[in-house]
């Protein structure tokens, strides 16, 4: 997806509380879940670690001089470490999330990229929605550790509301032709760029989201790489809505330990697809909801008592175990030794001969996620392998733990939406099931010799450390490695995910949000 050597900064914009780290870390997992190289670096954490987290809005005042000086500091500082970071890694793409809100510093951080030759993509949040606003101080700024224990709501918003009247004063829009004179007590202008004059924003790739979405204007995007970004940033919105997967109901091949294959279900994963309807209505009420399946029998006749709209994805279907279709894991540990071997040691990026690999699944998904950005309530009927893909878009999980997750039968997962990233709930309803779950071996056997089990090589997707906790805020436990399955209280204990048991003839509804 990404050519070697290719380095892009996606540079926000925007007055405060506009979404722009929201945006951030979206794009952040986004990229790093199709495996490109991805960090955020937010000038806010260094402005904290550097200067303090407890300012108030006077700091953010453009005639402060001293605070003027420290923010600068704080923004060379980031950049500085985004160059850094691009050494490392060679290619990949860095979002550099502040505010930028003036031409001179976005000026500078153009004349610092090409010096370092990265390229430069803007992308400028603009709202002018006042109760949103105010619902995004309220819901996110107000827990930021600029106002930790600060218990006065309302202080915290009219101290937030003057931060942003502050940037307003300077704040110049992008797009500006270069003829416009320059804001007053603005940031000073760099020292090797006398003049902004010859800066014309109308030359430079820019995405500029309006309310929202409501309006966009897109401005000399060119390489492959920023359209996706670009096309991604455009579906993305923040109604509120129900996403909710499942695997199908247990299959007559998942009784046999089978891969793969086109089964049907089997008695018990017909009861679970009798079950389902009520436990969705419970969980949704009367919201309107689309539920898509695969092209796999298994899905549609888990789906059927569902009384909603449906669509069948080809996407959705399991990975194709390609010779190993309809074998059991004994089977292919005694017919292609080697190849069992191989996907034990990198279980992500292994292909089966004639079939597919982690990666491949995770590509084919994109459109799948693409879309799910776009949509409202969506219910996804699917498999294993398919829907570890899905779960660790949104918890932001490595190719390392991603074939290994935990994804149950007869267990019905509900996204929620924290600040910045997501949480899973899990609905297990009380059928029983068999486990499918293999988990990771800790030796591989490789021609009769037993070697230590490595994590995969291909970990390159990663972001900046001080925002990681609120990005990915929880992940299901891997499996031990014992081979059982964790009775649900264990699962609770062991990790953030959880799982709560409803039975069939319980209507209360159990499950709480696992923080
Ligand atoms: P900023 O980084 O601009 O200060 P945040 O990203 O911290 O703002 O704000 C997060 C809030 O912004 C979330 O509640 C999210 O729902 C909301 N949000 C996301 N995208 C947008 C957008 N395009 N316009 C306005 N608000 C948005
Ligand atoms: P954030 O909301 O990400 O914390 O409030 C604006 C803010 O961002 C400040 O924290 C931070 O100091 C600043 O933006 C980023 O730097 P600039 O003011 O220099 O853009
Ligand atoms: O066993 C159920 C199943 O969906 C198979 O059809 C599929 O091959 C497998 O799970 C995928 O899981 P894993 O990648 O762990 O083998």
């Amino acid at each position: 997806m990404l050519a070697g050597g290719t380095r892009i900064v996606v540079v926000m914009v925007g007055l405060p509380a506009r979404g722009k780290t929201y945006i951030s870390y979206k794009v952040s997992r986004y990229l790093a879940w199709l495996g490109v190289n991805c960090r955020v670096f937010n000038v806010g954490e260094y402005r904290r670690k550097l200067v303090g987290a407890k300012l108030d809005h006077s700091f953010f005042d453009p005639y402060n001089a001293a605070a003027i000086d420290q923010r600068l500091k704080c923004a060379m500082m980031a950049l500085h470490d985004m160059f850094k970071w691009f050494g490392d890694v060679h290619s990949g793409v860095a979002v550099y999330d502040a505010t930028n809100t003036t031409r001179s510093r976005r000026k500078m951080i153009l004349d610092e990229c090409n010096k370092h030759d990265v390229e430069v993509m803007f992308c400028e949040s603009w709202c002018d929605d006042n109760d949103l606003i105010d619902m995004n101080i309220r819901e996110v700024k107000r827990t930021s550790p600029d106002y930790k224990g600060v218990k006065d709501i309302e202080s915290v918003m009219a101290d937030f509301r003057r931060r942003i009247d502050h940037y307003g004063e300077v704040y110049e829009p992008l797009g500006g032709d270069g003829t416009r004179p320059l804001a007053k007590g603005a940031y000073p202008l760099p020292p090797t760029n006398p003049t902004l004059e010859d800066y014309n924003e109308r030359q430079v790739s820019f995405l500029r989201k309006i309310n929202v979405g409501s309006r966009m204007v897109i401005n000399r995007i060119t390489s492959y790489l920023e359209s996706r970004i670009v096309y991604f940033i455009m579906n993305i919105h923040i109604a509120t809505r129900s996403v909710l997967f499942s695997r199908h109901g247990e299959s007559m091949y998942n009784l046999d330990q089978r891969l793969g294959g086109d089964p049907s279900l089997s008695p018990n994963g017909k009861k679970y697809a009798e079950a389902l309807p009520s436990l969705i209505s419970k969980l949704l009420g009367d919201q309107p909801l689309t539920v898509w399946t695969s092209t796999l029998k298994r899905t549609s006749e888990t789906a059927a008592g569902l009384p909603y709209k449906k669509m069948q994805w080809k996407a959705l279907d399991e990975l194709d175990a390609g010779l190993c279709d309809g074998l059991t894991y004994e089977d292919v540990e005694r017919e292609y030794p080697d190849e069992y071997a191989m996907r034990d040691e990198n279980k992500f990026e292994f292909r089966y001969r004639g079939g597919e690999s982690y990666r491949d699944v995770v590509l084919r998904l994109e459109p799948v996620i693409m879309e799910l950005e776009r949509q409202q309530n969506i219910m996804i009927v699917s498999h294993q392998a398919v829907l570890r893909c899905i779960y660790a878009y949104f918890l932001d999980i490595g190719p390392d733990e991603l074939p290994y997750l935990k994804i149950p039968l007869h267990t019905v997962m509900k996204l929620t939406w924290t600040a910045y990233g997501c949480d899973i709930q899990m609905y297990k309803i009380d059928i029983d099931a068999v486990d499918t779950h293999r988990a990771k071996p800790k030796a591989v056997k490789r021609g009769g010799i037993l070697k230590s089990s490595s994590t995969n090589g291909s970990a390159n997707a990663s972001i900046a450390s001080p925002a990681k906790s609120q990005a990915s805020s929880s992940k299901l436990p891997l499996e031990s490695d014992t081979g059982l399955s964790p009775a649900p209280a264990e699962i609770d204990a062991v990790g953030k995910g959880f799982v709560s048991t409803i039975p069939t003839s319980v209507t209360e509804d159990k499950p709480s949000i696992n923080k």
